[in-house]
């Protein structure tokens, strides 16, 4: 297939183009680089710093006389056309946005730019694609924030309501907790209207909090890992979690650590959206997966780190502290995802070799460390 993959900079995107290169797909990747920008910008940085794109498609060798970049912003319009004009891919998988809740709600400013930009993105792709090329199937990267968590069963994107003895299916309920979750909640209405009025081809999976690390299958080569982040703004709890014990910091346990949500392995990520790309929805319908494998409490992903660590002689200890969020702490959650097994995902389930492999990446690195981005600053 012809793929462009927005975003491709990114944990999930590059992770994604060594995937699809090495099944020999031809890929056009497209990044502005402007989470690299912001890390910078607010003093964070990842566990290594990986080379720009360029570079590191000249390691995937065999694959690199099909893949093309553009360093390219999608909020520009013009330019978002003149890319699906000329390429016409068969897929557009889009992660060109911004993806962290701290950041959308440390002030006005990168509020704004977090709705601005994951908003005109999907904007100007959903328009392009119906313009030029309207049988391209996009999979667009939403998120399990969006329905919240609700006193009822989270279904898979749609609600069956019955009212006064007439029945419909509507978008499942949604409530935000940050202004980037508000951000994909907006994304998933415009991307419906789009849908159903003009017959695209969409798939919106609803992704849960992503941990691991994705490498090449056929060279376990570190510079081909995708960036991994394990800061207060752009880490996620369990790769905090791992690098905290790696780094001797107990483990930052927001407030009563009983927030439940729903985990994936990013190597589970991949395949989900491998699978999506085999399973085009039909014409009009907007297909929305709940992309996570297992729910875990907060205390429980705390607990599992502490005890799996131990076998390799990291004995780290956890430190419950002032949730620096508002949500709810104690909640009834209960998410389906069975549209992903349907597909024929198996999954990989976290385990203590799981946690234990991606804490003997975070320890080959552990000098690279920076102690003073781990502590919560982005408060709300
Ligand atoms: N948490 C801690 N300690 C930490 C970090 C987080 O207890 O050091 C808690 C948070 O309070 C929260 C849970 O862990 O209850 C998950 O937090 P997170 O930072 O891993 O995830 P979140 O901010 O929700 O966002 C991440 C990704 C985002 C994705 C989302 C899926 O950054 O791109 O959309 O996970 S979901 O959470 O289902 O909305």
């Amino acid at each position: 297939m012809k793929i462009l993959i927005l975003g491709a900079d990114g944990y999930l995107g590059w992770s994604m183009t060594t995937s699809l290169a090495d099944d020999g797909h031809e890929l056009i990747l497209v990044d502005n680089y402007s989470k690299r920008k912001y890390m910078e910008e607010l003093k964070r940085s990842p566990l290594c710093e990986m080379p720009l794109i360029p570079k590191r498609i000249k390691y995937l060798a065999d694959s690199s006389k099909k893949i093309k970049f553009h360093k390219m912003d999608c909020t520009n319009f013009k330019k978002t056309k003149n890319l699906i004009h000329k390429y016409r891919p068969d897929a557009i998988i889009h992660f060109a946005e911004l993806p962290s809740a701290p950041f959308s709600m440390l002030n006005n400013q990168y509020g704004w730019e977090t709705l601005q930009n994951n908003l005109q993105t999907t904007f100007n792709i959903i328009h392009c694609v119906k313009d030029i090329n309207p049988d391209c199937h996009i999979i667009k990267l939403g998120t399990m924030g969006e329905y919240g968590t609700p006193n009822i069963d989270i279904e898979e994107g749609w609600l069956n309501i019955k009212h006064n003895k007439r029945k419909d299916k509507f978008l499942y309920p949604r409530q935000g907790s940050s202004l980037y979750h508000m951000s994909k909640i907006m994304d998933t209405d415009l991307i419906w209207f789009y849908v159903r009025n003009y017959g695209l081809n969409v798939t919106d999976l609803m992704q849960g909090p992503v941990y691991g690390i994705y490498y090449d299958q056929n060279n376990k080569n570190d510079s081909l890992a995708p960036t991994f982040t394990y800061d207060d703004i752009f880490g996620t709890v369990l790769n905090r979690f791992i690098v905290q014990a790696v780094a001797g910091i107990p483990l930052t346990v927001y407030g009563s650590g009983t927030q439940i949500r729903g985990y994936i392995n990013v190597v589970d990520t991949i395949k989900c959206i491998k699978l999506t790309l085999d399973n085009k929805p039909a014409k009009g319908e907007l297909a929305i997966y709940n992309q996570f494998t297992e729910q875990f409490s907060v205390n429980q992903l705390a607990a599992l780190v502490v005890k799996s660590l131990k076998k390799i002689d990291i004995h780290a200890t956890i430190n419950k502290i002032k949730n620096p969020r508002i949500e709810k702490e104690k909640h009834y959650y209960n998410a389906k995802h069975s549209n992903i097994k349907k597909m024929g995902l198996s999954p990989l389930k976290l385990s203590a070799d799981v946690i234990i492999d991606i804490a003997k990446y975070v320890r080959k690195h552990k000098k690279n460390i920076n102690n003073k981005i781990i502590q919560p600053k982005v408060s709300w």
